[in-house]
């Protein structure tokens, strides 16, 4: 069933260029797991209707952090997307950033959350990736760092729905998520944080 939503519309566009980090290599991300794997949905979801749960377009971040001459930037070379776009983490490399877990020098884009219900929330994204692609990583985290785990996506050649393992207990108010980049070349098109752990 698709979830009501409210969109947040806060147009952003960023300059970037890319320089590989250190800590470059080759992709070590933990295997897709079954539940994930059966979340891909093609179709783009509605950003436009209003409930406590929120989805937003990646492109309609709030503001985003280009440490290290990395960015992520507006994209439309992929169909399928939803809206104006999708957003991609610096170049096609499928180079990593962290250096033992710390994403202080990795891109982040970062979402003002308004929170209008107390409750659990987990965070989904829907993205694409490559059947031999290394860009296929991505972290989150809701106020503070990184989750645990990362976000994995599918190496289907489609758009489709990832849902991250760690969930977050939020009262009404102002939160924040952030996306970091692992993998340069990562693509994401639509972001969101709902009470539900079925993607939108
Ligand atoms: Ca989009």
């Amino acid at each position: 069933m698709m979830i009501s939503m409210r969109r947040i519309a806060i147009l952003f566009a960023s300059a970037c260029s890319f320089s590989p980090p250190a800590g470059t290599g080759a992709d070590d991300a933990p295997a897709d797991d079954a539940a994930n794997d059966a979340a891909n949905d093609a179709a783009p979801p509605d950003t436009t209707s209003g409930s406590p749960d929120l989805v937003i377009e990646a492109e309609d971040l709030t503001t985003s952090t280009m440490p290290g001459n990395v960015g992520w930037t507006l994209e439309t070379v992929i169909e399928g997307y939803s809206s104006r776009g999708f957003m991609r983490c610096g170049q096609q490399t499928g180079g990593t950033c962290e250096v033992a877990g710390n994403v202080d020098g990795c891109a982040a884009m970062i979402y003002n959350l308004p929170i209008t219900a107390q409750g659990t929330y987990h965070v989904h994204v829907r993205v694409i990736a490559d059947t031999s692609s290394s860009e296929d990583t991505a972290f989150y985290g809701i106020d503070g760092g990184p989750a645990p785990d990362t976000l994995n996506f599918a190496r289907t050649n489609m758009w489709h729905w990832r849902t991250g393992a760690k969930t977050y207990a939020l009262d009404p108010g102002m939160h924040r998520l952030t996306i970091w980049q692992r993998e340069s070349g990562a693509k994401i098109d639509v972001v969101a944080v709902t009470r539900s752990a079925t993607h939108p």
